[in-house]
């Protein structure tokens, strides 16, 4: 839904800009407003509100939503350093008021030096407008330059994926997540909740889907000897969120007027599920532990009756806790090996006349929507749902890049866009060792910002089908809370953006002075979002050392920065690695007087399920059972100039520092890394390699 220009804005448009002429003849610089996303229409007047400590927010009586937003922006304003407000009733320096008319999420803000007034229809039209009130009292100490704002949203969904069961994080976070969104007008939190690594939303009827597949020894050596003393045992990784906790958060979320759309994945991303009921597996040997390999397990549910009960008694909770019209039910990466195998499966096919296993997803996929429909909600799904005969209330999530939203919308079903690899937020933002792990591809803001929600292939009819868009945070490789708001803030701010403002509006040069006041704001409010977006492209400032995020790998094929699994506490290395094909070059290292170097090399699990393709993982044949690590000058034909053994390295799972001697070079070379190794695991890595001057000793 789009606003539309009012002819007074014209008008007032060109007054705006005369006097905003005559007023830059004064000395003291005007103050500029700056709202991200960017409101549809913003025109500056001369004349300034300044907002102190003790001013009142004022809230309609009786008008409960509009009083606790009033609050949420008094406490969001005090917690960015802002001044302190009080909430009242009347006669507020901000005013929020209600009027009829306005679209579902629109608002009209005007600021004069008397005060700022918010205008809207809705609970989330005012808010929108509130958390601009908040960008701009935060931003100069209060002073807020006389403008006029008429907004609302391009695009109804403009969201985020949190992936929780890869990775944990804490309600706490999660809140702080939620404030970021809401602070910039993102509306939809997809909260991945299962999948093969873990389980991670309570369910009252079958409490071992938490007991049980809330929990994993995590991969490696590391965490292999990392025993713990109450069990005897590795310690083990997890946790889950209680349904008193998920009401709060849902709670929480509804008043900052976002909505968290909960994710359970069937029929594939099952292991957590079927590891803690081995009755709903479709193999009757399904695993005995919950797993800690990334990438994709033939682990599916099975299809009879008993398997559609439970998982109908899940929804039925799922629905009871997560007020959302769509509940999404995964549908990716469901690879039929077992239902191929499985007779009760083929008798089932046959006897429904289903000719193949894809046929049988759309069929699992419709019984399912039938489900939800009768509940009064929807279906979602990524875009392997359009497999088949798909509902025609079913909407799809468009991954792998856009052709699943084209194909949805061209057969009439609305569709989100979350395309890889532009909105996958694994993805790192900028090269060098100040990123964390994640996956090796670089996205960064200024690709998200170009990022088109409206395909040209498209009819206009078709384009109305595009509910929105999407960024999704898969954890594989992200660890922590800190880290994850890394990834995804500031480049949330593009997704905001781009689903908010007006085609017409996206100007990069713009956005990009907006962003670091924006990320400032958010880390005010305690929330780590990176600033290396801003750091500039990355060199090497020492030129004998570098990190293996400034190596160059040999290939990509499967490229990810890994972290390395020890030590149990304190910091770990990371490895830039395709793991496919580990090997590195150091593009013309300075060789002149360098006798000797040092390598950091670790040792990684390879817990990476990716079928048949394990055949085409490289692994060099070793002349000692622990393999050995391979330097070599001139590029990566050449024979190795050093072979250095892995012995001590190998026994210890974190970092080691091998220090070799290189045969008498002179001048820049391309310094090539390899290892070999006894089989495919431990995968070897190289962490950093320097340089040491000096004569051989
Ligand atoms: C594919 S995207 C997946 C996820 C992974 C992601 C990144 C999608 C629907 N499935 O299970 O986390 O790649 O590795």
């Amino acid at each position: 839904m789009r606003a539309r220009a009012r002819p007074w804005i014209g008008r007032l448009a060109a007054a705006a800009l005369a006097l905003l002429g005559a007023a830059c003849a004064t000395a003291s610089p005007p103050l500029r407003a700056q709202i991200t996303p960017a409101p549809v229409q913003l025109v500056e007047a001369p004349g300034l509100l300044v907002v102190r400590n003790g001013l009142g927010i004022a809230a309609p009586p009786g008008d409960a939503p509009a009083r606790r937003t009033a609050e949420i922006l008094a406490d969001l304003t005090a917690r960015a350093g802002g001044p302190r407000l009080r909430v009242v009733e009347r006669e507020g320096a901000i005013v929020l008021r209600r009027t009829p008319g306005l679209g579902p999420e629109a608002y009209r803000l005007e600021v004069t030096p008397a005060g700022a007034v918010v205008t809207a229809s809705t609970d989330a039209g005012l808010f929108h407008g509130a958390m601009s009130v908040w960008q701009l009292v935060t931003a100069d100490g209060g002073r807020i330059p006389s403008l006029r704002i008429e907004d609302a949203p391009r695009y109804g969904w403009r969201g985020l994926m949190l992936d929780s069961a890869r990775h944990y994080q804490s309600p706490a976070f999660i809140r702080s997540l939620i404030d970021a969104m809401a602070a910039h007008k993102l509306n939809v939190l997809h909260w991945h909740l299962t999948d093969d690594q873990a389980w991670r939303l309570e369910i009252r009827k079958y409490p071992r889907l938490t007991e049980v597949g809330a929990w994993r020894v995590p991969a490696g050596e590391g965490p292999a000897r990392d025993v713990d003393p109450a069990t005897g045992s590795p310690r083990l990784y997890g946790g889950f969120y209680t349904q008193d906790e998920v009401r709060a958060l849902v709670a929480y979320a509804a008043e900052r007027q976002i909505t968290i759309l909960p994710e359970i994945e069937m029929p594939g991303h099952a292991t957590a599920a079927v590891v803690a009921y081995p009755q709903l597996a479709a193999t009757s040997s399904p695993p005995k532990a919950v797993p800690a390999d990334w990438g994709i397990y033939p682990n599916l549910f099975a299809t009879d009756e008993a398997t559609f009960g439970f998982l109908q008694d899940v929804l039925d909770e799922v629905i009871a806790l997560f007020p959302s019209t769509y509940i999404h039910v995964g549908g990716d990466e469901a690879e039929k090996h077992q239902w191929k195998e499985s007779p009760a499966v083929q008798a089932q096919m046959r006897a429904l006349g289903i000719r193949d296993e894809k046929a049988m997803q759309a069929w699992f996929t419709q019984r399912i929507e039938k489900h939800l429909a009768s509940r009064g909600r929807r279906l979602i799904g990524w875009d392997e749902i359009l497999d088949g005969e798909l509902p025609p209330r079913a909407t799809v999530m468009s991954w792998r890049g856009i052709a699943g939203a084209l194909e949805a919308a061209k057969r009439g079903h609305d569709t989100v866009l979350s395309p890889a690899p532009i909105l996958y937020f694994d993805n790192r933002q900028a090269a060098g060792p100040a990123e964390p792990p994640g996956r090796g591809w670089i996205i960064s803001l200024k690709d998200v910002y170009a990022f088109d929600p409206a395909p040209p292939q498209l009819t206009p009819e078709q384009q109305g089908h595009i509910i929105g868009l999407q960024a999704n945070l898969w954890t594989e490789h992200i660890r922590t809370e800190a880290r994850a708001a890394h990834m995804l803030f500031p480049r949330a701010l593009a997704v905001a953006e781009v689903g908010w403002s007006p085609a017409a509006r996206r100007d990069w040069k713009d956005f990009a002075t907006r962003v670091p006041a924006a990320v400032a704001r958010l880390r005010a409010l305690g929330f780590p979002a990176a600033q290396s977006p801003f750091d500039g492209k990355h060199t090497p400032t020492d030129p004998r050392r570098r990190d293996s995020r400034e190596l160059k790998t040999c290939s990509n094929a499967i490229t990810l920065a890994l972290e390395d699994d020890a030590p149990a506490n304190g910091p770990r290395a990371v490895f830039l690695t395709d793991i496919m094909n580990p090997c590195w070059i150091w593009s013309g290292a300075q060789l002149d007087g360098i006798s000797t170097i040092e390598v950091d090399v670790g040792q990684l699990p390879f817990n990476y399920q990716i079928g048949e393709d394990i055949k085409k993982v490289t692994v060099p044949r070793p002349r000692t059972p622990e393999g050995e690590l391979e330097v070599r000058v001139g590029g990566c034909k050449a024979e190795p100039a050093v072979v250095a053994p892995l012995k001590t390295a190998a026994a210890n799972p974190a970092v080691t520092t091998l220090k070799v001697q290189l045969p008498p070079t002179a001048g820049a070379q391309d310094l090539c890394f390899t290892f070999t190794r006894p089989k495919i695991e431990p995968m070897w890595a190289v962490a950093a390699v320097r340089l040491l001057p000096g004569p051989a000793r």
